[in-house]
């Protein structure tokens, strides 16, 4: 747990998702919590502060009848059964706001800059050649959608720091909000915020893909920050870089600082991590002992192995070319048909953009061809699942002899990091190189190189065939790496630069 005798000021915490959304069943409101490593640290942080309030969008149905019902924000007791406060609560709680934002200004912001024009440029996944094509539409959606509802949010924001006096600390997370920093900052000055960005920033070529006043409107609205935190060193010089050669700004490159005015903006580093105290829970728990039971039973009698990957189905995952890679592997080592599987676990994602339900379908096509050729007595090679299913996932991830992480770009990958600490097979990491997690993990790994089937075929032959001494010793590292840089050491280096900055 964080310590939070740093905070001195009130915190207002901003994500798109929140920590708890509300349903409807026959019995009436239902309040669920929401799950993840990055929820149970803020939610972990907000709970133990005495004025901490956590704007968020209202994402069904009932969270929006809620957010009309409570004009402002609500306390929200998070355990034992989490329900909405009506006087004192009688355990942990935390304050919620639940924007409201008009349908069609969302759907412009979310469906169409937020995924997929940023998470594509940031990921590097535009082909360039045939896109991006921004016409007219994608204008209008900028204004109407992505600055209007950074705007609606920023004012929640804005109306909870000067209900808490003016003065607070600001953390707001991700790639959806931009816009929101400058904003805040105008309207109350003397808050101290930061903006960590989850995902990869690219250089400033990458960022010439959009108009020039799209892009210094982005970065001039990020600079509204005292820090804008990134996952690794290279994300936060390629932002630096971005404020030079985009912006014409005063920058160090070995400070990681911008001169914005008067102000000195701080590009900073905080590796993501998760919470493996929680890990170990679900891992002991009956549900997870039950499926390895099934697994082991499907995947590892007779000595098979298997190689196991776990992600949503998004085009920077780069499942197509990762099953690619392994029919190349199983073409030019025949001994290893029926011998190794393939399980993938694919939560369906952002569906309703063209790209992601086109990517599904390629990824269908390309399991199917190499199924087809490599079925023996009767076994596919690749057993393809598209669930959510974490306790699932936990349990495969505890006994897979390869994870296999082939993203084209990621922030971080905190699957790698779940999976060091969950394996008791002595898994071999296979991760990209363009893996934020590979900074920190790739001397325990097997790297790969995203666009290079062949090379991502040797390292699975690699990871296949390490001695067992070897894989333990490998594991044995990288669990300790990440036990010792865990998800409350990465929100505790942010608090204390920010205490550092506010002089507190
Ligand atoms: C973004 C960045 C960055 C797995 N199966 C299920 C399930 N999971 C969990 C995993 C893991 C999480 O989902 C996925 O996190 P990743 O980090 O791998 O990837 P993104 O979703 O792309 O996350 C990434 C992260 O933000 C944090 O900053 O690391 O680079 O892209 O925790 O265990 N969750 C549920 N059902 C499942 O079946 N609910």
């Amino acid at each position: 747990m964080p310590h939070t005798d740093v905070l001195d000021l009130p915190l207002v915490l901003l994500s798109n998702r929140g920590p708890v959304t509300f349903d409807r069943d026959a019995n009436g409101r239902t309040v669920n919590r929401g799950a993840g490593g990055l929820v149970s640290a803020l939610a972990g942080l907000a709970e133990h502060l005495d004025d901490a309030v956590w704007v968020c969008g209202a994402a069904t149905e009932e969270d929006a009848v809620v957010a009309r019902e409570a004009q402002g924000s609500l306390l929200v007791q998070t355990h034992p059964i989490p329900h909405v406060v009506e006087g004192e609560p009688d355990g942990p709680s935390i304050r919620v706001r639940l924007v409201v934002t008009d349908p069609a200004a969302y759907a412009d912001f979310y469906s169409v800059w937020s995924n997929p024009i940023l998470w594509f440029v940031q990921h590097g996944l535009y082909g360039r050649s045939l896109s991006p094509v921004l016409t007219r539409a994608e204008h209008d959606a900028f204004e109407n959608g992505y600055a209007a509802v950074n705007r609606v949010y920023a004012d929640a924001v804005v109306d909870e720091v000067r209900a808490r006096g003016g003065k607070a600390l600001v953390l707001l997370q991700d790639y959806h909000f931009y816009l929101v920093a400058e904003h805040v900052r105008r309207q109350c000055p003397d808050v101290v915020l930061t903006h960590f960005v989850h995902i990869p920033w690219p250089g400033p070529d990458e960022w010439r893909v959009l108009p020039a006043d799209i892009r210094e409107r982005l970065l001039f609205g990020l600079l509204g920050s005292d820090v804008v935190g990134f996952h690794t060193r290279r994300y936060a010089r390629n932002f630096v870089l971005c404020a030079s050669e985009l912006l014409g700004l005063p920058t160090d490159l070995d400070a990681l600082t911008i001169t914005v005015g008067d102000r000195i903006v701080r590009a900073r580093y905080y590796p993501i991590s998760v919470d493996p105290a929680a890990l170990d829970a679900t891992l002991a728990s009956e549900e997870v002992a039950a499926h390895v039971a099934m697994l082991r039973y499907i995947f590892l009698d007779d000595d098979r192995q298997l190689i196991l990957r776990v992600d949503r189905t998004d085009p920077s995952k780069n499942v197509v070319r990762g099953f690619l890679a392994f029919g190349t592997l199983l073409d030019q080592h025949p001994e290893l048909v029926g011998k190794v599987s393939f399980l993938a676990l694919l939560q369906p994602s952002r569906t309703d953009v063209p790209e992601y339900a086109d990517y599904i379908a390629l990824i269908g096509g390309v399991v199917a061809e190499i199924n087809a050729r490599h079925t023996k007595e009767g076994r596919q090679p690749i057993d393809l699942r598209m669930v959510e299913d974490f306790p699932l996932a936990v349990a495969a991830y505890s006994i897979c002899d390869v994870l296999m992480v082939n993203a084209i770009a990621d922030g971080m990958n905190l699957v790698a990091k779940e999976v060091a600490v969950v394996n008791r097979r002595g898994g071999v990491l296979a991760l990209s190189e363009t893996a934020g997690a590979h900074e920190e993990l790739g001397e325990f790994a097997v790297t790969l190189h995203p666009f290079d089937t062949q090379q991502m075929a040797d390292a699975l032959y690699e990871a296949l065939t390490m001695p067992m001494e070897e894989r333990h010793r490998r594991l044995a590292a990288a669990a300790e790496q990440v036990r010792t840089h865990d998800v409350a050491r990465w929100l505790n280096d942010q608090l204390n630069d920010l205490r550092q900055i506010a002089g507190i």
